[in-house]
């Protein structure tokens, strides 16, 4: 049996005055690049957190009967707002199994081609909105999230915000943003330090109120305008039952499940744009290939249909290799159900959390060559035969894996190739890449600015 490499950490507080407030991440990923056995363990706020990135490791943690997702810190304190949701809820919840059933048709292939009016509506507000701020700096993380948080709130709930009118982000935004902060500092403090701060407490319970108060809103116009016959997310909840039990979902959970949605459904597709531009802009070949891909399938300036969509080919492959190399969620959890020995030496007992730490998975020498390169043509088909199983987990593992996938990726192409068709991108001002971290990540300060392309004026 081997011991699992670990940093020196102080008695009792272990490691947790080595980690940064601000962007944790980073710091595991440097720990990480210490140890090529490709594990290590830190004791953080008095619990011990074992981190995997060897993608053999991985492989083995992401076996379902080995390993479970159970709700822990961060997931524990996401829970404090999410409940019972789909994200935050246990696996022993029969509701997660009710609702999980009752949704799925919600996010199948066929399901996205009914939202794509309203992708396409919302796509070209933001393209509206940028070809009247030409020459400005844009803000792109704030813009990405006008864009993909109208999206979720108007195909799955029917729900405008209408953010692109205001220069100002919506109030649910800015206590999100408050609020997943706030857990994830907490995540690192020993529990009698968050007792202590009892203005971040106050702060926090304002930010979940805002954030329950605007769900109510959504709910209720739902029930005003009859809501009946909508096949929407909010539809399905409220009239659809559990084709396996028959079980419907509680006032309660929907409440919960609104609220997951709006959050899960918006901020990582958000980072997943932000950084794809960012990459786009450091990579001017990879740029002009899927500015050749967009004038050959969406020529003229009539808005593109859905099947012209599911036909592009560069912008797909530039999403996959962004989502490797800037992974919006940096690591997901789970639990042992067993003690169990991995890579055959190291022991994990029975309820320890395991975290997969993806940048570092990602990026893995084991599994990828030029690890660090943005190479679109990894994702070719006779390329993508040749990775290894387990190094590429950007929407996690199995049965928890994310329900959304095909949703963000539909919204991400067809929001990529508006862009593309219709402006040159420029960064003069040079932006070195800086991650703000709020338990997902994105590129902080990131501007771009842009001009209408000649062949589309
Ligand atoms: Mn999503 C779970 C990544 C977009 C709704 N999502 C997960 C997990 C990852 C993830 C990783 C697993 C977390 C864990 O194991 O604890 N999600 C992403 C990424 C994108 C994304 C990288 C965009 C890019 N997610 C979306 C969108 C939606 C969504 C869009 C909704 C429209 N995700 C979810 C939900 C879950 C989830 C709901 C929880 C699923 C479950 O446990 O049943």
């Amino acid at each position: 049996m081997a011991r699992i490499p670990a940093p020196q950490g102080l008695p009792i507080l272990g490691n947790t005055l080595q980690i940064p407030a601000q962007a944790p991440i980073e710091h595991f990923v440097k720990v990480a690049s210490g140890y090529d056995e490709g594990i290590f363990q830190l004791e953080i706020a008095g619990r011990r957190v074992i981190l995997v990135y060897d993608p053999d490791l991985v492989a083995e943690v992401c076996d379902e009967s080995r390993f479970v997702k159970r709700i822990k810190p961060p997931l524990s304190i996401v829970r404090d707002f999410g409940g019972d949701g789909l994200f935050t809820a246990d696996p022993d919840e029969p509701v997660w199994g009710h609702a999980h059933r009752i949704l799925m048709p919600a996010f199948s292939q066929r399901s996205m081609k009914a939202y794509y009016p309203q992708f396409l509506e919302v796509a070209e507000q933001l393209v509206a909105s940028w070809t009247a701020r030409q020459g400005e700096d844009l803000p792109v993380a704030d813009d990405m999230t006008r864009l993909t948080l109208d999206t979720i709130s108007l195909t799955g709930f029917g729900y405008r915000f209408n953010s692109f009118d205001s220069p100002e982000l919506h109030p649910f935004l800015q206590a999100m943003g408050g609020a997943l902060t706030e857990a994830m500092h907490r995540n690192q403090q020993l529990p009698f330090v968050t007792k202590l701060k009892k203005k971040n407490e106050e702060s926090y319970r304002r930010d979940v109120a805002t954030m329950q108060a605007l769900v109510d809103e959504v709910i209720k116009q739902r029930r005003a305008d009859g809501g009946g016959g909508t096949k929407d997310l909010l539809g399905l909840m409220l009239e659809a039952s559990d084709p396996q039990t028959g079980a419907r979902l509680s006032d309660e959970n929907i409440r919960n499940q609104v609220l997951t949605f709006l959050i899960a459904g918006h901020e990582t597709t958000s980072g997943l744009l932000s950084f794809a531009l960012y990459n786009l802009l450091r990579e001017p070949h990879v740029l002009a290939r899927a500015y050749d891909e967009v004038d050959r399938l969406l020529p003229g300036d009539e808005p593109p249909t859905y099947e012209t969509i599911m036909k592009l080919d560069v912008i797909p492959r530039i999403l996959e290799e962004t989502l490797r190399i800037w992974s919006p969620i940096p690591a997901f959890s789970v639990t042992a159900e067993r003690d169990t020995m991995l890579g055959g030496s190291y022991l994990i007992p029975k309820g320890q959390g395991v975290a997969v730490l993806l940048p570092s998975l990602h990026r893995s020498p084991k599994a990828w060559e030029r690890p660090d390169e943005f190479d679109i043509d990894r994702w070719l088909p006779e390329n993508k035969k040749g990775h290894h199983p387990a190094a590429y987990k950007p929407f996690g593992n199995g049965e928890r894996a994310c329900i959304g996938r095909q949703f963000a990726l539909t919204e991400a192409r067809l929001a990529l190739a508006l862009i593309l068709r219709r402006f040159a991108l420029s960064d003069p001002n040079v932006y070195r890449m800086k991650i703000k971290q709020t338990l997902t990540l994105k590129p902080d300060g990131f501007t771009l600015r842009v001009r209408e392309r000649r062949a589309h004026e």
